[in-house]
């Protein structure tokens, strides 16, 4: 290239950067931190016709004198709770797809020996971030976290911050223009103001190594790249006390030896506290280690072949209508599972809020976490990889140290093609770059059934990237049964373990009818296709996991049956009042006989 093309080049760069403000790369805990909560009540401002931009209503200028005049204001209007989807907030929100400004005031410091960072927990689905006027930061998808420093942006004193938030679904967004649950919009996750030291522990990966029982490995990064500093991993339990020094880079690695380590696992989910710490900064958590692997067709935690019982649910409270957000609805949902008998969780379709992580961890549940790669993602658009490759990276740094994750799921229900087949590689090589600690997973629904054969089977080549293979199929519901449940025999992905992900079939709760009868949306029926497809899975030789869906009825927009449905996807075990429908009994007995080996 010539002097001069390497100019022009260098100064489009500097010109495309100048014009983009991209998020930063998280820190790792964030409430480990010194944080400061900016959740409560922020003034609103619908926009619909997206006008806010252009009248710059983030700079809330008041008027001055007596012939100014502003067309907005954010002081008494409509207020929102923050954490919180707008959907359930407001009669006039609940169907509401497009635009709202988010605003409110908080009181700062500049500190000369602090770094301060805003952090969104989730934001849905698409947003920009203005401090005092200026335009900070964007961030798109809905389901993982994103931060920006605003060390040299804050004023002492008030400040003011708006979040223009979109939630209008398009082709090329994760998910895309048709998901079955609601399209809920708003800042759905805690927003926070961080402090950090000048220098400080940016990023740390404390976990077992996946195939040995005693050897942790530790990497740490500091903010800055610093050689020669000097950071300590301490697990006071294990007498664990190393002093690691940072490279030119700013980071640090080693591996711990850890005997007499009681590994975590569902029957007893220990932790460990765990400190960071380097001469300017100090972090602590709790942090659990177990070791998930696949060797043929079995799935060993801690050495040992298990079955996964698995349940799934959205991050939605059905009797309030809303996004879960908070430690008490990640409670509800998380003791539903308990008393189902579980010991894994999918979390569908999209990572959910790290309550639910955090605590699912203490309780004892495995945890499959996934990105909204949900059909219809287009996979010819580079943009919308680079998007998934983004959420992928996301969702992995946020709970990187949750032992309680044990498989990174990448797709549900795509179908084969190249384009399929190369968008999904490149985010497992995402993946693997971040974490190889973890099991790779996917959900597929092209199984069906062979009459030449008699036989279910599938031809997806792409199955042959994952570790362990997942399948959603509706017997007895989307499909009817080809032959007796006793014969349907399954040679599907011989190889490999097989997750049935997604099973099970409609009922109105309290809805009495003919077992016989689909269309009697009973809970009869939904009984019966249980007992059915609890027959078949003994039929299934690499069968190592089931999951039910659903724990509970959720919303769904284009569930349309005016009397069973009414917006509701009735496949709950759980009714969206909270009832417990005659599938979910069915379900336990399986559980409590799969977990004592019976
Ligand atoms: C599926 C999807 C899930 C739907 C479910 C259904 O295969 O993965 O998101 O909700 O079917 O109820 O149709």
């Amino acid at each position: 290239m010539k002097t001069g093309e390497k100019l022009s080049l260098c100064l489009l760069l500097l010109i495309a950067f100048a014009g983009s403000v991209a998020a930063q790369e998280l820190i790792t805990n964030v409430y480990g931190r010194n944080i400061h909560s900016l959740n409560g009540k922020w003034n609103a401002i619908i926009d619909l016709y997206d006008q806010g931009q252009r009248m710059k209503i983030y700079e809330n200028r008041q008027p001055e004198g007596n012939i100014d005049f502003y067309e907005y204001a954010f002081e008494g209007g409509l207020r929102l709770n923050v954490p919180g989807d707008w959907n359930s907030q407001s009669p006039e929100l609940k169907y509401y797809e497009g635009t709202v400004w988010y605003a409110r005031h908080f009181d700062a410091k500049r500190l000369a020996d602090k770094r301060q960072f805003l952090y969104f927990g989730a934001v849905s689905y698409r947003c920009k971030v203005y401090l005092n006027g200026k335009e900070i930061a964007e961030h798109e998808g809905g389901f993982t976290p994103f931060q920006v420093e605003v060390t040299d942006l804050l004023k002492d004193g008030d400040n003011f911050l708006a979040v223009e938030v979109n939630n209008r679904r398009t082709k090329d967004a994760i998910p895309a223009m048709a998901f079955d649950w609601w399209n809920y919009g708003g800042i759905t996750r805690d927003v926070l103001l961080v402090k950090t030291p000048r220098t400080f522990i940016k990023d740390y990966f404390i976990q077992l190594d996946k195939n040995t029982p005693d050897r942790i490995i530790a990497r740490v990064r500091l903010s800055d790249k610093k050689a020669g500093e000097k950071v300590t991993v301490a697990i006071p339990e294990l007498k664990i006390n190393a002093e690691l020094t940072t490279d030119a880079e700013g980071k640090a690695e080693t591996v711990l030896n850890a005997k007499r380590l009681q590994r975590w696992s569902p029957e007893e989910p220990k932790l460990y506290g765990v400190t960071v710490s380097s001469s300017a900064d100090r972090v602590e958590e709790q942090i659990g280690f177990r070791n998930i692997t696949v060797k043929g067709t079995d799935i060993y935690l801690n050495g040992k072949p298990t079955f996964m019982c698995c349940i799934s649910f959205h991050e939605e409270i059905p009797q309030r209508m809303g996004r879960a957000f908070s430690e008490a609805d990640a409670a509800m949902l998380l003791n539903e599972a308990k008393a189902l008998g579980v010991n894994m969780i999918r979390l569908a379709h999209y990572p959910q809020n790290e309550y639910t992580v955090r605590l699912a961890e203490k309780m004892g549940f495995l945890l499959w976490q996934e990105i909204p790669i949900w059909q219809g993602i287009d996979f010819t658009d580079n943009d919308t990889r680079k998007k998934a490759q983004r959420m992928l990276s996301e969702m992995i740094k946020r709970d990187q140290n949750r032992c309680a994750v044990g498989y990174w799921g990448v797709a549900n229900e795509t179908q084969p093609s190249k384009e399929r087949n190369e968008f999904l590689t490149s985010l497992l090589e995402t993946g693997k770059q971040l974490d190889t600690t973890r099991l790779y997973v996917a959900a597929f629904d092209l199984v069906h059934f062979n009459s030449e054969k008699q036989r279910f089977v599938m031809e997806d080549s792409f199955t042959s990237q994952l570790d362990v293979v997942a399948i959603n199929k509706y017997m007895g519901w989307y499909h009817p049964w080809p032959v007796e449940p006793k014969d349907a025999i399954w040679e599907v992905v011989t190889d490999k373990p097989l997750i049935i992900s997604e099973f099970g079939g409609e009922a109105l709760y309290g809805q009495s009818g003919d077992e016989n009868v689909v269309s009697s949306w009973s809970e009869e029926y939904q009984a019966r296709l249980y007992r059915d497809n609890i027959r078949m899975f003994d039929n299934i030789p690499n069968l190592r996991g089931v999951s039910p869906w659903i724990l509970f009825d959720f919303r769904s927009p284009f569930r349309f049956h005016p009397t069973n449905q009414d917006g509701w996807n009735r496949k709950g075990l759980i009714s969206d009042q909270g009832m417990r429908k005659k599938a979910w009994y069915l379900m336990r007995d399986y559980y409590m006989k799969k977990r004592n080996n019976r």
